[in-house]
């Protein structure tokens, strides 16, 4: 028998009556723990199998970042999935020719020695081998039914909250991704033929990790490096 639906207006809204979860103390740190085990395995990689991932898997990844929270919950954010072959291939070549200048003229030498230890170039063969390139698009406003423009709120926290949503639903679901920014990257909104209202936020390709794959040997900072408690 499913539970009786409690409301309460509020502010003249109706609001619902929250489910709440068990708060077994125990519990709630084991699961804690037990999350960070499995986040802190996560890594960024650049070499793709090229293994397909339904489109289904990749539907439910998307649905899992909106369900992030949002400024004024306008989810101002749009995930274009693309597995189409020719739209790789000339998305690749884009980024390629922006990277290339970046590496060879636009990057300092600061910049390019910070990157040493990861070994990335200008080469990005990950965006034709992955299954699927997902790029994410942030809304920086809407249109009321009169056409109006109205900005949307803390766009860029809530598409980037909504990336970390995304990025974790990647990782457990056992496959991996890349968070990529070329840079300009406006080239998407014009492959992709978005809205005036669109703006590239980033370029990730999903799918399993060839069998061969090397990651940088880098860490994570330790918890008193990353934080205060004050109690
Ligand atoms: N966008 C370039 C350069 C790059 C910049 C940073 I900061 C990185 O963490 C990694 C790469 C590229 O994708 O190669």
């Amino acid at each position: 028998m499913s539970k009786e639906k409690r409301y309460k207006i509020i502010n003249g809204f109706r609001h619902l009556m929250y489910d709440v979860q068990q708060q077994d103390e125990v519990l709630v740190e084991s699961k804690s723990k037990t999350f960070f085990d499995h986040m802190n395995q996560r890594r960024s990689i650049r070499q793709f199998s090229t293994k397909p991932v339904s489109k289904n898997t990749i539907s439910y990844i998307i649905q899992t970042a909106s369900t992030a929270p949002s400024g004024a919950h306008k989810q101002p954010w749009t995930f274009c999935a693309i597995s189409n072959k020719e739209l790789k291939s000339a998305i690749r070549k884009a980024a390629e020719e922006e990277e290339r200048k970046n590496y060879s003229s636009r990057m300092s030498e600061r910049w390019k020695e910070d990157l040493g230890p990861l070994g990335t170039d200008f080469n990005k063969d990950f965006l034709e081998k992955a299954p699927w390139l997902l790029v994410v698009f942030k809304k920086i406003y809407e249109f009321d039914n009169q056409n109006e423009k109205h900005n949307n709120y803390y766009v860029n926290e809530s598409v980037g909250i909504a990336v970390g949503f995304l990025i974790s639903a990647i990782h457990q679901a056992g496959l991996c991704t890349l968070t990529h920014t070329p840079s300009p990257m406006n080239f998407l909104e014009k492959i992709l033929n978005r809205p005036s209202n669109e703006r590239a936020y980033l370029l990730m390709p999903i799918g399993y990790a060839a069998d061969e794959t090397y990651v940088p040997d880098i860490h994570r900072k330790k918890l008193d490096e990353i934080s205060q408690f004050f109690e």
